[in-house]
C-alpha cells in the first residue's frame, strides 16, 4: 500500500482515466493529490465523494509522495519527473521520453512485472509503453511462447483520442465541418481526419537512420516491443494510420514463428492470456470492433487466420481501448502490482 499517491496530468485524457480507474479499481492510498498545469491549478475534483482541489505542478510538488503517476508531454516527464524520484517517490511514467533509456523499467504487468518491482526497489523509473505497442505486445507474448516469433507486420488504426483532449475535439469538428459542406483546418492532425485517413502518427525525424521513412509512432512500435519482450534482434514492420474512430486503436498483425503454430493453437495461447478476450467467429459476424471494445481495460483479438503468405505465420485482428489497456489501465495496473507486493 501507498501512502500518498500523486497523479500528474490529472485533468488529460489520460489522467481522467487514471483517476477513474484508481477510483473504480479501489486501489489502497491514504491520499491522493491531482497535479497540472497553471492553467487547471485551482480547480476541484470530486474523487471518493470527497473534493480535491487541483496543484500546480512543479520541482517542489513530490515532496511527501510515495508513488507518482505521470501522464505529461515528453518535456514535462523530461523535466519533471527526475525531482519525483530524487524525492523518493515510485515513479510510473505514460510519457514517451524515458521508455528507451537503459535505466528505465518499460512494463506490461502480464509480461515483465519484475521490471517494475526491480526499478521499484531500486528507484529507478517506470515506464508505461506507448499505446499502439502495449495491445500488440500483449497478444505477442503468449504467440513468442508458443513457437519463436521471429517476424511482425502491424498496420494499426488509431483513434483520434490518441492525441488528447483536442483530437477528440478536432474528430467532431471537421466532420461537422464536412457534413455542411465548410472549410476546416486541421491542427492536431496534419489533414482534416472527418471522412479521412491520415498515413502519419507522429513526425518523420529519422532520416538516415534505421527509421528512415517511418514515422516517430512506428518507431515506438518497432523499438519498444522489443525491449520489453527482451528481443532486440525481433523484425518489426509498422504502419500506423490514424483513422476518424473515437477511442480504441485497431491492428492487424501478421507474425512468423520459428516452427509451426496452428490458429487453433495460437487462439488457444491468446485465450489463456490474462487481460485478452478472444472473439473469434466471423461466420456469425463476431470479431471485436472499436465501438464494441471502448471502455473496458482488457484487448481484443478475432479474425484469427493462417498467413497464406509464409510457412509458419498466423495473421489477426486487435481492438483495444487505448485511454484505457493503452495507457491509464497499464499504468494502474503496475501500481497495483507493486501496492499489493
Ligand atoms: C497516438 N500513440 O495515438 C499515440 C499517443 O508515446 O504515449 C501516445 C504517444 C505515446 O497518437
Amino acid at each position: 500500500k501507498f501512502g500518498t499517491v500523486a497523479v500528474v496530468g490529472a485533468t488529460g485524457a489520460v489522467g481522467r482515466i487514471i483517476r477513474e480507474r484508481l477510483e473504480a479499481r479501489e486501489f489502497p492510498a491514504d491520499r491522493f493529490r491531482f497535479l497540472a498545469t497553471k492553467r487547471s491549478a485551482g480547480s476541484t475534483i470530486t474523487f471518493r465523494g470527497q473534493e480535491i482541489t487541483v496543484e500546480e505542478v512543479s520541482p517542489e510538488a513530490f515532496e511527501g509522495c510515495d508513488l507518482v503517476i505521470a501522464s505529461t508531454p515528453d518535456e514535462a516527464a523530461r523535466d519533471l519527473l527526475p525531482h519525483a524520484l530524487k524525492a523518493g517517490a515510485v515513479v510510473i511514467d505514460e510519457s514517451g521520453y524515458w521508455r528507451m533509456n537503459d535505466e528505465v523499467a518499460l512494463v506490461v504487468p502480464e509480461i515483465n512485472p519484475d521490471a517494475a518491482r526491480t526499478a521499484a526497489a531500486e528507484g529507478r523509473l517506470i515506464a508505461s509503453p506507448n499505446c499502439s505497442t502495449t495491445q500488440m505486445v500483449q497478444c505477442l507474448k503468449p504467440l513468442h511462447d508458443a513457437a519463436g516469433l521471429t517476424r511482425v507486420t502491424v498496420s494499426t488504426y488509431q483513434a483520434v483520442s490518441g492525441a488528447g483532449l483536442s483530437g477528440t475535439a478536432e474528430l467532431l469538428e471537421s466532420t461537422k465541418a464536412a457534413l455542411e459542406n465548410g472549410s476546416f483546418v486541421a491542427t492536431t492532425f496534419q489533414r482534416p481526419i472527418g471522412f479521412n485517413l491520415i498515413p502519419q502518427i507522429g513526425s518523420f525525424k529519422e532520416q538516415g537512420g534505421e527509421g528512415d521513412g517511418y514515422t516517430s509512432e512506428e518507431m515506438k512500435m518497432v523499438r519498444e516491443t522489443r525491449k520489453i519482450l527482451g528481443l532486440p534482434g525481433l523484425r518489426v514492420n509498422p504502419t500506423c494510420v490514424r483513422v476518424p474512430v473515437a477511442d480504441c486503436h485497431s491492428e492487424t498483425i501478421a507474425c512468423e514463428f520459428d516452427r509451426p503454430l496452428s490458429v487453433a493453437e495460437a487462439r488457444e495461447a491468446l485465450a489463456a492470456f490474462p487481460g485478452i478476450a478472444v472473439i473469434d467467429d466471423p461466420l456469425a459476424g463476431k470479431y471485436p470492433t472499436p465501438r464494441d471494445c471502448a471502455g473496458d481495460d482488457r484487448t481484443f483479438v478475432g479474425r484469427l487466420r493462417k498467413d497464406l503468405s509464409c510457412e509458419n505465420g498466423v495473421t489477426f485482428w486487435c481492438v483495444s481501448d487505448n485511454l484505457r489497456k493503452g495507457a491509464a489501465t497499464n499504468a494502474v495496473q503496475i501500481a497495483e502490482l507493486l501496492a499489493n507486493d
